[in-house]
């Protein structure tokens, strides 16, 4: 690392001693707003915009944050534990001036400070623009890691990429979608704070060669073609009021070289600066590919920058500088949050043998003692491949270190299963087909002290199907964490009023401790505390309304069922079953079969974003929009159905519309959906969830049983079952007739303008394809669908079973899920 400036050793008291926070009175609150004001943005508060505020607003409480993150980081210096490097390429953050607000008990300090200066708060909480450095549950979920992790005083640094644009944003025109880049930073970034001056190298490209070292051993070193710098932008992870402040440590990329003086003096301009844009390609763009790795090479580029940087920063800067390396697992465990860091466990390896000079055996027990593996799919196209002549030429050296990894590997599967070659096939780390990759799934699960999966089910189902030749050899290696969500932001920043009902009623101890919802399971019986519930789900219908009606001109009917689903758009998620059940309402009500009197007032919102390259996502997308406009505006349906899709879900609109929902719709094929973690945050703000035996639904059914869960669909056994006897989807369209007359609707060209082909790849999919098997659970569904309606027309009895799933929910915490990560696979001390 290169550090540009003087140090000094400081004589000044002040220099040396704790910065001191600004006092917690409206009147210190005004004095430092308005200095961030004048000084930071050089305004007058008469001529401020809107965004001067916030930026000004947002540092003032960032300086709460400061004095309270350098404390941390001392007393951590100080005393150090081992400590966790959670390496994530996503972090999806969402907003974070309330997240912050909340955790330095500021929120009403800062509401009547700011009203002070004629101020409203809530405009400002409007004008940020929420980082968005992540796809959907994989990011959303290391964010939510990292807010338990400093909320329990854990010692952690998340480690990832600081995406110049973020996932993308997303809008619609005429029913499709169209993607325009996330211009997160043009405002400004109040929350991050760069280290321009402290730059990391990174290399790629070159070769490698042998040499003989001083000491007579042979060495290998490798000579990079070119390189770039790493710059170290870090942002405050505040723990819920304790005090304590961990880091997030995101890298950008640099070019080593503004331009190149000699091409630039012979004319040449924009040739000059080339190299500069190539390298800063690296850190530009989040790739918006979900569950789904395309395997371009500047995704690997990425993915190899912020490990290197990550684990550099580690050794060189965390680390006292007399570290012995053999001592490195006693000092950090790297979470690999799914494969795209797993290539730091050659370039630990590399730097063990090349810059450490161990021998190959010793670093290689350092390295498998460093690493723990988190898998988040099922799905075999997401298990992320390399091709060997991709590496070979981006990272010779590292090519030849995952050679010989596997070599070692190999040899010790032999010794274990002898005879047993197809299995040697099986486990290498180098697949053949279709071309010579390396299949970072493998080496992970080889490297790692713990291989995790996200939920019982997929837990289960990675060791006896996806990794189960690994399971054989290392059986203790396996096991699971269940995700969970983080209560702060998820209820009670999201979820103000049953935020406060639950307070009222147990306490404020909830907030960080989420086991002492069952508290409330009593008060399930209590006829009064349901009236207030239901009063708290009234309100927070009518403010997405107001929020959908300003942010998108939708106007949602009143007293409604409020049915959501809200994640990627996947054909394994299966919103076209979504879609089905609404085109057969429809389709009933309009050909007679149905009175709309009949009918459960329903709306339906969606929200999801496709990746941009998925074509079949982006057709269901447009159908949707194209049913609900039709399904909304017919006048036979007499407002009982309506349908929404307002564009551009992220996190924002997600802490708005989860706490409104009745329904929460986890429907994907069972064995598909590792998780689900929108499905936690649905149930911990009481909507009953209509959903397969899949992922955490599973546990969540468990636990608020199955009176209160809408269960249909076959189960993985089932599916697997029927897979090896061969589906055929056009069977249940002959054979069942609503089936066939919804899709029959949307065939005829009804819900398009009367334009048949427009709707023909997805009708066409389903009905001779069907991977995810949507027709043969759909009868399932509606008569599930049906249970909801008589369910729902109970309101006592529907409050009742919405308290129980609040109730019966905490063990969904992401602090539960940190808990069994730190005593089950990273054995950290916390508080210390
Ligand atoms: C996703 C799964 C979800 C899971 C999240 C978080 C990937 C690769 N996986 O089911 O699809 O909840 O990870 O674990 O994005």
């Amino acid at each position: 690392m290169h550090e540009r400036g003087a140090s000094f050793e400081p004589t000044h008291p002040l220099a040396v001693g704790p910065v001191s926070t600004p006092p917690h009175t409206v009147d210190g609150f005004v004095k430092e707003f308005l200095r961030e004001l004048n000084y930071g943005q050089g305004v007058p508060l008469s001529r401020s915009s809107l965004n001067d505020q916030y930026l000004a607003l947002a540092r003032t409480v960032r300086g709460y944050l400061t004095a309270r993150w350098l404390e941390t980081a001392s007393r951590r210096r100080k005393n150090p534990h081992k400590m966790v490097g959670y390496l994530s390429a996503e972090y999806l953050l969402g907003r974070q001036l309330d997240n912050a607000l909340l955790a330095t008990d500021l929120t009403a300090t800062a509401e009547e400070a700011l009203k002070a200066c004629g101020i409203d708060l809530d405009a400002l909480r409007q004008a940020e623009i929420e980082p968005g450095l992540g796809n959907g549950g994989l990011g959303r979920l290391a964010a939510c890691f990292i807010d338990s992790l400093a909320t329990m005083d854990a010692p952690c640094v998340g480690y990832g990429l600081r995406y110049e644009y973020g996932i993308f944003k997303q809008t619609f025109v005429d029913g499709r979608q169209v993607e325009v880049p996330d211009n997160w930073l043009t405002l400004g970034g109040p929350w991050e704070i760069p280290h321009p001056e402290m730059e990391v190298p990174v290399h790629f490209g070159g070769r490698t060669e042998r040499y003989v070292g001083a000491d007579g051993r042979e060495r290998t070193r490798w000579i990079p073609d070119w390189d770039i710098l790493g710059i170290r932008y870090n942002y405050m992870v505040p723990g819920y009021q304790n005090g304590v402040v961990n880091t997030l440590r995101l890298w950008r990329a640099r070019a080593t070289r503004a331009f190149d003086l000699d091409i630039f003096n012979a004319g040449d301009y924009s040739e000059a600066v080339r190299a500069q844009t190539f390298a800063e390609n690296i850190s530009k763009v989040l790739y918006p590919e979900d569950s789904t790795p395309q395997g371009k090479e500047l995704r690997l580029q990425q993915q190899y920058f912020f490990v290197a940087c990550s684990i550099f920063d580690f050794l060189k800067h965390t680390q006292p500088v007399d570290l012995d390396v053999r001592q490195l697992p006693e000092r950090i465990i790297f979470q690999l949050n799914d494969t795209h860091p797993v290539i730091g466990i050659p370039e630990l390896m590399r730097l063990l043998l090349d810059e450490y000079d161990l021998e190959f055996d010793e670093a290689w027990a350092i390295t498998q003692q460093c690493f723990a593996y988190t898998c988040h799919t099922l799905l075999p196209e997401a298990l992320e491949v390399w091709p060997v002549s991709l590496l070979e030429r981006l990272l010779p050296r590292h090519m030849e270190i995952i050679y010989l990894i596997n070599e070692a590997f190999l040899a010790q599967v032999r010794e274990q299963f002898p005879g047993d070659e197809l299995r040697v096939r099986r486990m290498s780390i180098i697949g053949d087909h279709p071309e010579r990759s390396v299949r970072m799934a493998h080496l992970a699960t080889v490297a790692s002290v713990k291989v995790n999966g996200v939920a019982e089910l997929q837990s289960q189902l990675l060791r006896e199907k996806v990794l189960s030749d690994f399971a054989d050899m290392w059986p203790e290696k396996f096991t699971n964490v269940t995700n969970g969500v983080t209560p702060r932001r998820f209820v009670r920043q999201s979820n103000p009023l049953l935020s406060k009902l639950v307070t009222d009623t147990i306490g404020v101890g909830w907030v960080a401790n989420l086991d002492r919802f069952s508290e409330l399971e009593v008060y399930a019986e209590d006829p009064d505390f349901r009236a207030s519930f239901r009063q708290v789900k009234a309100a927070n219908k009518d403010r997405i309304a107001a929020v959908l009606a300003r942010r998108d001109g939708i106007v949602l009917p009143k007293d409604h069922l409020l049915d959501v689903m809200v994640k990627r758009l996947h054909e394994y998620k299966r919103q076209s079953l979504k879609l089905l059940h609404m085109v057969t309402l429809y389709e009933g009500i309009i050909s007679g079969d149905l009175d709309p009197a009949s009918v459960t007032p329903r709306t339906v919102i969606f929200g999801a974003k496709a990746a941009p390259g998925y074509r079949m996502a982006k057709e269901i997308i447009y159908l949707i929009n194209s049913v609900a406009r039709v399904i909304n505006t017919d006048p036979r349906v007499e407002g009982r159905l309506f349908m929404a899709f307002p564009a551009n879900y992220n996190v924002t609109l997600a802490e708005r519309l989860i706490p409104a929902a009745d329904l929460s719709e986890q429907i994907s094929l069972a064995g598909k959906e590792a998780s689900g973690t929108g499905n936690m945050k649905f149930a911990l703000n009481g909507a009953l969830t209509i959903g397969t035996d899949d992922g955490a639904n599973v546990e969540i059914r468990g636990l608020v049983g199955d009176d209160n869960f809408f269960l249909f669909g076959m189960n993985e056994p089932e599916v697997a079952d029927l897979q090896a006897r061969g589906y055929r989807p056009t069977e249940y369209y002959e054979s069942n007739p609503r089936l066939r007359r919804a899709l029959n609707l949307i065939d005829s060209g009804h819900f398009t303008d009367g334009n048949r082909e427009a709707a023909s790849m997805v009708v066409g999919d389903l009905l001779y394809n069907d991977r995810f098997l949507v027709l043969a659970d759909y009868q399932s569904y509606l008569d599930a669908q049906a249970r909801v309606e008589t369910a729902y027309a109970d309101q006592e009895a529907w409050a009742r079973s919405a308290i129980l799933n609040v109730a019966r929910s905490g063990f969904f915490s992401s602090d539960r899920s940190m808990r069994d990560y730190i005593d089950r696979i990273w054995h950290i001390k916390t508080g210390g």
